[in-house]
């Protein structure tokens, strides 16, 4: 019998067409070919990551509710805060370009790049988008229910189905943010580029959580705890961590990366100039620098940025390019973030695959 989680069907509400997505089951990821000049990913173009599967919410039920010790008068679950979606909206509006990525994101090259394979969504780099998220800051939203100053950790928690893994119930989608970080840029957001979210994107209310792995952007969100105590959940202690020698490691801020606009793959053609165009981005600068190589890593030239270049999202860029002898060649991207990250050649394997931030090898075919 297959388990509910490891079910071949794609679980997400919307369509997605083969050409714009590649399905992995469960999940979708954008096709980097069919990006298409935009600067935000469009909401039908974004890749999806379910757990289970998306909810249907009845507005008129909805409520977040808010609670913990963390709050003025320790409002239990039972007595918590609750806000309306109308509620929520109402308390205005503020809208940030942020990227939100997959931990997991290029986890199929830790296979095809250094011949350690890892188990889960075998994404390519596609698990990325860019959207302008409208909402209120969460930081408004929690001086309004009285936090507390030494409240210490926020929690939101999904209202999908509990997560069945490996037989567990690991219970609903939830993951502590530490109150730094919950003051700091965390939005709690109800559009996606001017519109409402869509199911599949956390309809009517997610966390975005930027610079941070995906997973702590809670979509469909049901309460959001706060506490005095460090929180915790099998997302923290189970998933979305890192055991090496260095120790254990709870996973938060994404690291740098890059990508080209081409299928993989693709086929171009001897001596018709062309122009290659990718993104780089990072977790927690701006992009300081990108050099691109298309004999393999032999040499190295500089691409030229163009348009928005901010913390947290992508930067665009392009190199004019004619390929001159037919053949096999592999181009190479590699960012510098304004932090002093340089992606690597290689990155030390984690068993769950995440964060692959090496420099990616992609195949083209010149004919
Ligand atoms: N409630 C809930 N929130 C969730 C998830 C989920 O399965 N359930 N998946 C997380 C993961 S792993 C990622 S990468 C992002 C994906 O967001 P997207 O599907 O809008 O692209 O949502 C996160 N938030
Ligand atoms: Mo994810």
């Amino acid at each position: 019998m297959l388990m509910k989680d490891e079910g071949p069907e794609c679980t997400a509400a919307g369509e997605y067409p083969a050409d714009e997505f590649i399905s992995h089951g469960r999940d979708v990821e954008m096709r980097w070919d069919s990006v298409d000049g935009w600067q935000h990913t469009p909401n039908d173009r974004f890749f999806v990551r379910n757990h289970t599967s998306t909810p249907r919410i009845d507005l008129a039920a909805y409520r977040l509710r808010m609670f913990g010790d963390g709050l003025a008068g320790a409002p239990t679950i039972e007595d918590a805060h609750t806000f309306t979606l109308d509620e929520i909206r109402d308390m205005g509006s503020v809208t940030h370009t942020y990227a939100l990525e997959c931990t997991g994101n290029g986890r199929r090259f830790f296979a095809t790049q250094q011949d350690t394979h890892r188990a889960g969504t075998q994404w390519g780099l596609g698990a990325i988008g860019v959207a302008k998220w409208g909402g209120v800051s969460l930081t408004d939203l929690l001086s309004r229910v009285g936090v507390l100053d030494d409240a210490v950790d926020v929690m939101g928690e999904g209202l999908d189905e509990p997560y069945l893994h490996d037989g567990v119930d690991h219970g609903r989608v939830r993951r502590p943010v530490p109150i730094g970080k919950a003051l700091d840029d965390v939005l709690v957001a109800y559009e996606m580029n001017g519109e409402p979210l869509p199911p599949d994107h956390g309809y009517p209310l997610r966390l975005v959580v930027p610079g941070w792995v995906g997973i702590a952007s809670i979509k469909w969100l049901g309460s959001i705890h706060v506490s005095k105590q460090p929180l915790s959940s099998p997302w923290t202690t189970v998933f979305y961590r890192i055991e090496d020698e260095e120790g254990s490691t709870v996973l938060t801020e994404m690291p740098v990366k890059s990508a080209f606009e081409l299928a993989w793959e693709t086929s171009l053609e001897v001596g018709v100039p062309g122009v290659l165009r990718g993104r780089s981005w990072s977790g927690t600068g701006a992009i300081e620098r990108v050099e691109v190589s298309t004999d393999g890593g032999e040499n190295w030239t500089v691409p030229e940025l163009f348009g928005p270049n901010e913390p947290k999202t992508w930067v665009r860029w392009e190199l004019p390019w004619t390929p001159t002898e037919p053949g096999r060649y592999e181009l190479l991207a590699r960012a510098s973030d304004t932090e002093g990250r340089t992606q690597p050649d290689s990155v030390a394997p984690n068993d769950d695959g995440y964060l692959f931030w090496a420099v990616v090898r992609h195949p083209v075919d010149v004919v």
